[in-house]
């Protein structure tokens, strides 16, 4: 049984089945980072056969939630092998009509696994709430996923809150989510656009550097 053969279990929504593989692949030295690439990968399939309606709502619940099984997992495995250090403190959420909030969940794990401080504000988050939020909790960051188009305008919203409070240098913004990119973050002059979990805590760091 393969990694190959896991994302076949989440394609197929079997949740059961992929807790099983996922400790396995585990136990057989497969790279957890791998393991949410490849997962990532198969979501993304099963969302264009949702938009070519080859499938249809239950079943892309269903591999969610076979994704979120994998996940809870793997999240054991990927703390065994952050760091300790405190390297930024991030307020994070899903954008006001966006109920997507697989994708920050892994974000969320992996930035505290590296040794971030994540206020994980959950989904369907309003935009002054980012704010206020970040405010409280004297934030570097504020990170917002969205995941359709319809919700991407949510992340602009919250750079013009920060602006209008004379308050935007105060943190570095951050966007990402499948339909986001580094012009969306060009175009609403976000600090920073993330493709992927994996590659966040380098960023993140980087670009409190000012590097
Ligand atoms: C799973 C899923 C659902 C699940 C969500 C379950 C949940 N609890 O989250 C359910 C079934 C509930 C759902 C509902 C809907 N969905 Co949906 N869904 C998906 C699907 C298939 C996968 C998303 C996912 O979880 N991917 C896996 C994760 C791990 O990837 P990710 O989110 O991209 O995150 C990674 C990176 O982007 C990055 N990242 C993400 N956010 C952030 C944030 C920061 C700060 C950083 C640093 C990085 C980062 O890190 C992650 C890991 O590397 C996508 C297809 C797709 N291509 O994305 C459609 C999709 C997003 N859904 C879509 C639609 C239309 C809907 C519905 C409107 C369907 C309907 N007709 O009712 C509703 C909307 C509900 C709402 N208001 O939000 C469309 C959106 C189209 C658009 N307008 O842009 C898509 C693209 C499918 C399609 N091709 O049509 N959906």
């Amino acid at each position: 049984m393969s990694l190959e053969n896991l994302c076949k279990l989440i394609e197929e929504g079997d949740a059961e089945e992929a807790k099983v593989l996922t400790e396995k692949l585990l136990k057989d030295g497969v790279n957890p980072l791998e393991m949410i690439d490849s997962l990532t990968k198969t979501m993304a399939h099963v969302g264009d056969l949702f938009a070519k309606l080859d499938i249809f709502l239950p079943e892309i619940m269903l591999s969610g939630e076979a994704l979120s099984a994998a996940v809870e997992i793997l999240a054991p495995y990927l703390e065994a092998a952050g760091g300790r250090e405190v390297k930024g403190k991030v307020v994070l959420g899903v954008v006001k009509g966006d109920l997507h909030e697989i994708g920050k969940n892994i974000v969320k794990l992996i930035l505290e696994t590296n040794g971030f401080i994540v206020k994980d504000l959950g989904y369907n988050v309003d935009s002054l709430q980012f704010v206020k939020e970040a405010e409280a909790m004297g934030a570097d960051f504020i990170a917002s996923s969205s995941l359709m188009t319809t919700t991407m305008p949510r992340q602009l919203e919250i750079i013009e809150i920060l602006n209008s409070k004379g308050i935007r240098d105060n943190y570095k913004v951050v966007i990402g989510g499948a339909p986001t990119s580094q012009m969306w973050a060009d175009k609403i002059g976000a600090d920073l656009y993330c493709y992927d979990a994996k590659s966040a805590p380098e960023l993140f760091s980087a670009v409190l550097a000012g590097k």
